[in-house]
């Protein structure tokens, strides 16, 4: 699963820095002695900032009017161009600095608006630290500007100028042209990934409805032409949310979708209702994903259950009900794009993804609000059906209330609580203690004689657990697995105003490691458990507390001498360190099906000894895409799911 980044455990972080030992430094020499500080992390997700770096300026000249189409390249090299058809940077001298203002933009930290105090400024905010720290975090960059009819070229190593700007040229268009190749003594990794850009390439093409952007992989050639997709969105949200519930069954024929703008503050919303159970909101300030939410969500979240309550209560469509319909009634099923542009955005939280200007809530309540409104009364039978999955909703929600608190009651009444098919270790420091979610029983007997039973718990779960996706809250009590997991665990669902919350204060084991067989069944049992993981208790994926255990694909086998294997190139390595000569006989492979077919000290050996094993940790990078997946790997639509298998099925190569 691509937004499933693989992490090897305790990775720790090449540039780590504290308050403490923070000096005053100035110039780009500040941003390679802490490039964390300026672009997160020196990790894969740094070294594709800097690729938003450099397109976030274009679109600044797109929100200016300038600018309508954004090419990105990636060249054989894993070097980045992105070229617009903006004004171009400024080329003339710079007053105070008697430098060219090309050379300023790309040298002096923070720079790069300076020169245009009437532009409008919306995009990056967030993040926004200009071009020149691109330029600092680069083996080398080349500036090409094309204005005035001339072609400027300034190349930079490491961020600084190994020449004037010069002419090179003449030209009838204008345009900027950025190339840079990030500096392998920052990056831990300097390989692009292509999907990481395209997906986020989609979504601007989304958020910026009228703009070309296109994205050409140069590594990537077939019959001499290299792999290239265009992205252009004329309806712009309002197709992003068809786009995002693609697999989805539909509730209303059309989006709700809306733009207004108040105080400088300009909203853009679309929403639409699905048949399936989950929320899903996505927000944006300046075209940045904002996953806390923030002022702007609040406003949309207002708006809903406003509006929403006064028309099924003015309408007497709540008149029968023995409770009353709550905030969490209207989420169901509802799919949202919030996207404001804020001109002095301020963030807030522990990553600063979340909005906290106050002004902004009113102001996307009063548009979201009236939009609503509007809807409701043209479109009476969709209403209707709106309104009668909320009554759904609500009624589910006191089912579930009464199944959760069966479950919770049970488990005090049982003494220790403590499923039965679960072997417990003897350490009770959650910190130090490890569960192993084992496909089966019989794999789980092995598990539970190869464990140190110290801090390694086994819990077993039979065959193929339920599908959360497809079933409402209350039913998943009923599954045996299910609520082993939730016992085990000792974690449960609470109310918070409303709201559905995981209590993890009496989580008892920091690692949850799901460990299955090393094939397609294995993999669809990892999926589902992902699944009832991600809906029901992503607090843990987000605590970083998720892992999936990796048994080894191959023992590679001489006389006595044996070694495992976890790909095919580590195989073939084997292979060649054990053979004598051309063809060895008496080396021989053995093919791991399933984790049955290994003893007990084999599976510690390779999968559960902490010193040996690799775990993957489960991480969410995009929650766009991962939502998206998941419902479209475990929901209703089969075409949509077809598609992705075809264009992503990895493992008809390996089980040869
Ligand atoms: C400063 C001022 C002006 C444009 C730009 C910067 C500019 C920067 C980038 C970065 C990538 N593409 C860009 N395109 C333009 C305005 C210049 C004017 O008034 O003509």
């Amino acid at each position: 699963m691509k937004n499933l980044k693989s992490n090897e455990e305790n990775k720790k972080k090449k540039n780590e820095y504290s308050a403490s030992n923070i000096q005053a430094l100035e110039g780009l020499e500040a941003v390679r002695k802490r490039p964390g500080m300026y672009i997160g992390s020196t990790d894969t997700k740094g070294l594709h900032h800097l690729v938003w770096e450099v397109i976030d300026n274009s679109i600044d000249e797109h929100l200016a009017g300038h600018c309508s189409t954004i090419t990105t390249i990636i060249h054989p090299d894993n070097s980045i161009s992105v070229k617009d058809d903006g004004r171009g940077i400024p080329t003339g001298m710079h007053e105070k600095l008697q430098k060219s203002a090309l050379e300023v933009v790309m040298t002096v930290l923070h720079a790069g608006g300076k020169f245009d105090k009437d532009t409008y400024k919306v995009s990056g905010g967030l993040h926004g630290v200009g071009v020149s720290c691109v330029n600092a975090l680069s083996m080398d960059l080349k500036a090409e500007v094309h204005r005035e009819g001339k072609i400027f070229m300034q190349e930079y190593k490491q961020g600084k100028p190994v020449s004037d700007v010069a002419q090179i040229g003449e030209t009838s268009v204008t345009g900027t042209t950025i190339t840079f190749k990030p500096d392998a003594e920052i990056f831990e990794t300097l390989e692009y990934k292509y999907d990481v850009l395209a997906t986020r390439i989609k979504e601007l093409s989304y958020l910026n409805s009228g703009l070309k952007l296109k994205l050409i992989d140069e590594r990537d050639v077939t019959d001499g032409k290299p792999r290239e997709e265009d992205f252009f969105s004329e309806g712009g949200l309002k197709e992003f949310v068809l786009y995002l519930d693609e697999s989805r069954t539909k509730l209303i024929e059309h989006p709700i979708h809306l733009t207004a703008k108040e105080d400088n503050v300009e909203v853009e919303v679309a929403m639409s209702y699905n048949t399936s159970y989950s929320e899903n909101i996505y927000s944006f300030v300046n075209n940045i994903n904002t996953r806390e939410g923030g002022t702007h969500v609040a406003g949309f979240r207002r708006a809903i259950n406003r509006v929403f309550k006064q028309y099924g209560d003015e309408e007497g469509f709540f008149k029968k009900l023995k409770f009353t319909v709550q905030g969490e009634d209207f989420k169901e099923g509802l799919t949202a794009v919030v996207s404001v542009k804020v001109p002095e955005p301020q963030f807030k939280g522990q990553t600063k993804g979340e909005l906290g200007n106050s002004e902004v809530t009113g102001i996307v309540s009063r548009a979201v609000g009236d939009a609503i409104k509007d809807f409701l009364e043209e479109n009476p039978k969709q209403a209707k059906k709106i309104i009668d999955k909320v009554i759904l909703a609500a009624t589910a929600r006191h089912a579930a209330r009464k199944a959760r608190e069966m479950v919770q009651r049970k488990n005090v009444l049982t003494g220790s609580g403590l499923p039965g098919k679960l072997s417990d270790c003897s350490s009770k420091d959650p910190a130090e203690s490890e569960i192993y979610l084992v496909e089966g029983d019989s794999a789980g007997g092995t598990a539970k004689q190869g464990r140190d039973r110290f801090f390694q718990a086994i819990l077993p779960l039979r065959g193929k657990i339920l599908n959360v996706e497809k079933a409402m809250e209350h039913r998943i009590y009923d599954n045996e697995e299910i609520k082993n997991m939730f016992t085990a665990l000792g974690v449960a669902i609470e109310e918070k105003d409303g709201e559905r919350v995981l209590n993890i204060e009496k989580l008892r084991y920091h690692k949850i490691i799901i460990m299955c067989d090393a094939d397609i069944d294995g993999s669809h049992i990892v999926t589902l458990i992902l699944t009832f993981f991600y809906r029901y208790m992503k607090e843990l994926i987000d605590n970083g507390y998720i892992y999936i255990a990796a048994p080894p694909l191959y023992q590679v086998k001489k006389g006595k001498k044996s070694t495992y294997c976890w790909s095919e190139d580590e195989r073939m390595a084997a292979i060649a360190q054990y053979s004598s000569g051309e063809e060895d006989n008496s080396v021989k492979t053995q093919r791991y099906k399933g984790l049955g077919e290994m003893n007990a000290e084999q599976l510690w050996e390779t999968t559960m000894d902490p010193a040996f094993r690799t775990l993957r940790k489960v991480v969410v990078d995009d929650s766009l895409e991962s939502d998206r997946i998941f419902s479209m790997l475990m929901g209703d639509e089969v075409p949509p799911r077809r598609a992705f298998i075809e264009s992503h099925a990895k493992y008809a190569n390996i089980d040869v």
